[in-house]
């Protein structure tokens, strides 16, 4: 690694792979770790710098793997550790690095630490799990709830105490106070470091400072003590990127996780854009009409709070969100110009692009039509507890069409092969019916596909440090159709200029924002100035650099 640019996940297009949906070399209907390596000759052309690997260790899967049962082992049916150093070693030829997904705010509740812990209340390993009294009454110590829904707590019938699980019943909260749970942890992070990772995603990071008893789950006041206890321990001298998944992370606080003279973490991925589109009773169940004006206003709020310190992270999707050009887009008329203009306007913000799997040939979501189609523990808790609420199973159906977590997680399309080429057997969750016209194969031999456009993004990334490191200046920010902003570093100016609209449009272009020069890409006829006035087709989008 010693041969990479300083900060070189600043200037790298970031790929995320969620194993089980990727690619399946055996035939068991199952993605896995060989089925990746098959395909890291594509992420290359692709022009990927680092890939985030979701969980991939050993777990009985409650939750795809987001539910470990060893750390420092592979599950069996992604492959074995040595299949893991091929891919690290296949992966580094290329120049790509290995990023771990770390699951460390719980574990599985059949990882032998939990099996030793509920063994006994004085079991050694009692304390590395959160373990409460009932109430009075015999029921849960609080009204906390999952965020998977019904209550965080679950009776331990042998020990008669209840244990927290911020998620699934079958994934215990490890207890951070516990200096020994933590220092197995830095352990084990040293050992996958050890074997050359290039770094972590920590999944759901912004819980470990839990004060459960005072009911503070998410920002708690030990936080950041742990992180740059984490830091020192393990990350310290180490040319990684580490990136923090914190749900309640603002422009308040994100400089404490990614300032400077923090020693904490290299970014986090906030969700502010994604949660001001959410229902405030019903969440993400009951989405709102896409507001674009609002939207904006978060990322470039973003892009101002992190201008001088910090780093930010850019994406549309992952596993847990919809397929970007389904929500954010029109997956269906503009689905290749929507899904471009998407591309263009997050890739040349400041910050490092994440790519979710198949986004790069703008895969939709899933469509399904009856709930035994989801596989999601989250999605089937939240039509239990709705529909006996009075939520009508259509109207749940057509809300987790929308927002479901089993939307990002239909398998790769990678040909108009039976199954989408994606396996020989039976995949795991159903393929979704569009992968005769929307795969990669197809996208790969278009010079004029959503994938060739992604692959111009990254290229332009490593050649002009204006989209690294220019500052950020947004345009019409009132508009309700358009997306644009200006970049600048060393006398260039990059222009971004976007209809996020199906409708064709005229603009006035402001004196400032006029620009004549070199244009870098676009998904219609490429532009090489901005004059005083702009019509714009529907889902248009380019830059000039001026
Ligand atoms: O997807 C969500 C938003 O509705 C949450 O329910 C989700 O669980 C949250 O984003 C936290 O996600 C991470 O931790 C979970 C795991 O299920 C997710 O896949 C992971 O990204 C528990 O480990
Ligand atoms: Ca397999």
């Amino acid at each position: 690694m010693s041969t990479r640019p300083d900060n070189w996940w600043k200037s790298a297009t970031a790929y995320q792979i969620y194993p089980r949906s990727f690619c399946d070399s055996n035939g068991d209907g199952i993605g896995d770790i060989p089925g990746i390596i098959s395909k890291l000759d594509y992420l290359a052309e692709l022009g990927v710098g680092f890939i985030w690997l979701s969980p991939v260790y050993r777990s009985p899967m409650a939750d795809n793997g987001y539910d470990i049962s060893d750390y420092q082992d592979i599950a069996p049916e992604f492959g074995t550790l040595a299949d893991f150093d091929r891919l690290l070693a296949g992966a580094r030829e290329r120049g790509i690095g290995i990023v771990m997904d770390l699951v460390v705010n719980h574990s599985s509740d059949e990882h032998p630490w939990f099996i030793e812990s509920r063994a006994s209340r004085d079991s050694a390993k009692r304390d590395y799990y959160i373990w409460r009294d009932p109430a009075a009454d015999g029921g849960p110590p609080s009204d906390l709830q999952s965020f998977f829904g019904g209550p965080a707590w679950t009776l331990d019938e042998a020990t008669g105490q209840y244990y927290l699980h911020l998620f699934d019943r079958k994934q215990p909260d490890l207890n951070w106070e516990n200096p020994a749970l933590r220092q197995a942890i830095w352990k084990m992070m040293n050992w996958w470091l050890d074997r050359g990772v290039a770094g972590f995603r920590m999944d759901v990071i912004d819980l470990i400072g839990k004060e459960v008893d005072k009911g503070i789950v998410a920002d708690g006041p030990r936080l950041h003590e742990y992180l740059q206890e984490m830091h020192r321990e393990t990350l310290a001298g180490r040319d990684v990127v580490t990136v923090g998944e914190a749900w309640s992370a603002s422009t308040d606080n994100a400089l404490l996780y990614c300032g400077r003279d923090r020693d904490e973490l290299s970014m986090v991925f906030q969700f502010e854009h994604v949660t001001q589109q959410h229902d405030e009773k019903l969440g993400k169940w009951k989405p709102k009409p896409f507001d674009l004006v609002a939207l904006k206003r978060v990322l470039n709020k973003w892009q101002a709070a992190l201008a001088e310190d910090g780093w930010n992270s850019l994406f549309w999707g992952n596993h847990d969100l919809p397929r970007a050009v389904s929500k954010y887009g029109d997956d269906k008329v503009y689905r290749v110009e929507s899904a471009k203009m998407l591309a263009t306007v997050l890739h040349l913000m400041k910050g490092t692009p994440y790519i979710y799997q198949g986004e790069e040939f703008g895969m939709t979501n899933a469509a399904f039509s009856d709930i035994s189609q989801f596989k999601d523990l989250e999605t089937l808790n939240f039509y239990r507890l709705q529909v006996a609420e009075g939520v009508s199973p259509e109207a749940f159906i057509a809300g987790a069409n929308e927002n479901s977590r089993d939307n990002a997680r239909t398998p790769v399309q990678w040909s108009d092969a039976p199954q989408a080429g994606f396996t020989t057997g039976t995949p795991w969750i159903d393929i979704n019916p569009n992968y005769r016209e929307i795969n990669a194969d197809q996208a790969v031999r278009d010079p004029e596909s959503i994938f060739a456009h992604y692959r111009s993004l990254a290229g332009l990334r490593c050649e002009l440090p204006v989209i690294v490191n220019g500052d950020y200046r947004p345009w019409f920010e009132e508009h309700p159709q358009v997306f644009a902003y200006s970049r600048h570093l060393d006398g260039q100016t990059l222009t971004v200029v976007a209809n996020f609209s199906d409708r064709p449009l005229q603009l006035d272009v402001p004196e400032a924002m006029r620009a004549e020069g070199r244009g870098l890409i676009a998904n219609y006829d490429c532009r090489d100035h901005i004059g005083a006035t702009l019509s714009l087709q529907p889902y248009e989008a380019f830059a000039v650099l001026s």
